[in-house]
Order: C-alpha cells, then structure tokens, then sequence
C-alpha cells in the first residue's frame, strides 16, 4: 500500500490555506509522507574515525575541564540529522574524556546511559553508591535516575563511547534531571558488590526485581571476548552475524537495559556476511580487526574504535578482513515492546 498525494488544484490549494489558521491539516495530502511503505528515515549512514574525534577532545580538554563542561564529551551527530544530537532519531552518542585528576560530577536524570570504553589506562565510575574501575572493553551502564560520577586517577586520558536513549526521553517529553552537588557521591559498597550478587549465574535468595535494569552495572571486556572465544571452537557461524551475542539481565533473560540493547560479536577473517536490515538502527565500534563494511550501498572502511551507524532497515554486510569483534547498540527493546521490531536477511524482495 503506498500513498500518493492527490493531484493540486487550485481549489484544493485554497482549502489547505483556508484550514491552516484553524489547526487542521487534511490528512490526504501528508498521508503517503507518515505512513511509509517501509521505513524511509532521515539518519544516514556514517564512519566517525576515533583518530579525529580523540585529537578533538584533547583539544578541548585545553579549555574545558570535565568539570565546567559537566561531561566533556563530543556529540557523534548524524549528518541527516544535525542540530538535533542524534546518531539515530531514537539515540545519542558520544565520546567522553576524562584527563588525568579529573573528574565529572555527580548528577542524575531520567536518561539511560551505556559506556563502552575505548582508551584507559585507568578511570572509574560510581553509580548509585558502588563504584567500578574502567577498562577498555568494559560496558558499563548507568541506569537512569541513578547518581554517577567519574573520575580518572591514573596518569592517562579515559576515553569511552557514551550511547543515551536521549532522544527517546526527549519524544516522550519525560526529562528529569537533577545536580548531586557534590562532585562525588558517597560509595556504600565495596568494588565487585554487584559483579559478584549477581554475576556468577546467581541471585542472591529472595532477590526482587525492582527495576527494569540489570542490576550488574560492568560486564568485564574478559569475560565477553572469552564467551565469543569459546564459541568459536563450534564455528556455528550465523551467515548475517557471525557469533553475535547481548548483554543480558540475569534476573530475567532480557536486555540489560530497558531501552537500549547491546550485543559483542566475533567475525572470522575474510568471512563475508550475509546482508542486513532490521528496524533498529544501530551504532557499531569495532574493537578488535579491521575490514569494511557496505552500508546502503556504500563503503566504510573501519579500523579499531572508529564508530558506524547503519539507519533503520537499511541493508548491512561486513567484510572483515582479519578476525574482527565489533560492539553494537540500537534501539531494538523498545521495538519489541511495542511489537515493531523486524528483520530481513539477505536481499529479497530488493
Ligand atoms: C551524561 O550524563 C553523560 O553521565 C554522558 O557521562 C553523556 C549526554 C547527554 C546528556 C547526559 C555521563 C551525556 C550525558
């Protein structure tokens, strides 16, 4: 079914103008713009290289310091979406620095956050009370209206990808935010508490669940890379993915966060994929090789922390050409909910 504009006249003209003061708009002439055959999005697809966007942020670490700036971070703003802070229309990214002696004071909002960490030698965040050290690899999540703060104690910069459901808030006009007034807010538990209650395939007896968010806050880079190690020995390789695994919630099976999903996934070298789309656009970091990847019929070639986007139900094959693992994220709990999600594998029907 597709929509097409029925044919102006003047008549027809003078009417729209006529009902434009009064608040109405006939839905005939917008039908075929808001109900799409398929998904046609303003977002693009687009290859940020980590060697940029890190000499930037040292460059803007010479006159804002984590601290003024609240979190020094740039903003991975889609070309087709610009002004609107958005790599996706539902999600934010960024990359955050945090120098030497710094730190990014505590505050809390209704936005959720994920961190992938790219470049440390050192750093840490606290939330909601426990406090985790950084290391690349690691993805961290702050659930929202939880207290964080970080700080950075080592002797080199910390550089992670931030990814928000910033957009998503921002559609349902559910933003709430609020300044610790403190730069670091007070750790009641021990480092590990949350890896160790509910990390080693356990929950502690009478555990509830209070919150749509897994209640481990860091997934260690070791133990993701050594899963998607393991795995491999089976090589049951799915020809669109490779081995793609999610981080998941232990209370219950599902998406470590409510809004956000995130998956860690292995591609053999010189091990074409099978082309893509899902409705979910997602954000990808390769962590580990390098290779391309063919985006809506263009080419990006990707090294270690470059950051691509592929849009929403926009076709996606990669073609590493060593071993590569890649980090992604998209949208795709919320798609579920609401009965949205879909995928196609391969080209049919193109
Ligand atoms: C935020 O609070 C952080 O806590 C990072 O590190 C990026 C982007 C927009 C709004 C809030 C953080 C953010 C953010």
């Amino acid at each position: 079914m597709t929509h097409e504009r029925p044919t102006e006249t003047a008549e027809r003209a003078a009417f729209y103008e006529a009902i434009e003061p009064e608040g109405l708009t006939a839905l005939w002439s917008v039908l075929g713009d808001i109900v799409t055959p398929e998904p046609k999005s303003p977002c693009v697809p687009f290859l940020w290289r980590f060697e940029t966007v890190r000499s930037r942020l040292l460059e803007a670490s010479e006159f804002i310091s984590a601290k003024e700036a609240v979190r020094r971070v740039l903003i991975l703003e889609n070309p087709g979406l610009r002004g609107q802070s958005k790599v996706t229309t539902s999600l934010f990214a960024g990359v955050q620095l945090v120098m030497p002696g710094e730190v990014a004071p505590s505050h809390r909002h209704t936005q959720s956050a994920l961190r992938f960490v790219l470049e440390a030698e050192g750093g840490h965040t606290t939330v909601g009370g426990e406090r985790t050290e950084m290391a690349v690899g690691d993805f961290v999540i702050t659930p929202n209206w939880e207290w964080h703060d970080h700080g950075n104690t080592s002797d080199a910069p910390i550089f992670w990808l931030d990814g928000l459901d910033i957009p998503l808030v921002q559609f349902l006009d559910a933003s709430f935010a609020e300044n610790l007034g403190e730069d670091e807010q007070p750790v009641g538990r021990p480092e590990g508490d949350s890896l160790a209650r509910y990390g080693a395939n356990m929950l502690p007896v009478g555990y509830e669940k209070r919150t749509p968010t897994s209640p481990i806050f860091n997934y260690p880079w070791e133990r993701s890379r050594e899963a998607l190690e393991q795995m491999r020995r089976t090589e049951e390789w799915d020809p669109c993915h490779g081995l793609r695994m999610r981080y998941v919630n232990p209370v219950d099976g599902g998406w470590a966060m409510p809004t956000i999903a995130a998956f860690l996934q292995l591609l053999p070298g010189g091990f074409a994929t099978t082309p893509y789309r899902s409705t979910d656009a997602t954000v990808y970091v390769p962590v580990e090789g390098s290779g391309r990847s063919v985006v809506g019929g263009e080419t990006f070639e990707w090294k270690p922390l470059d950051v691509f986007v592929v849009p929403s139900w926009c076709a996606v094959h990669h073609e590493p050409d060593e071993d590569a693992v890649l980090f992604s994220y998209s949208d795709r709990p919320v798609q579920e909910k609401l009965g949205l999600w879909r995928e196609r594998r391969g080209n049919e029907h193109e």
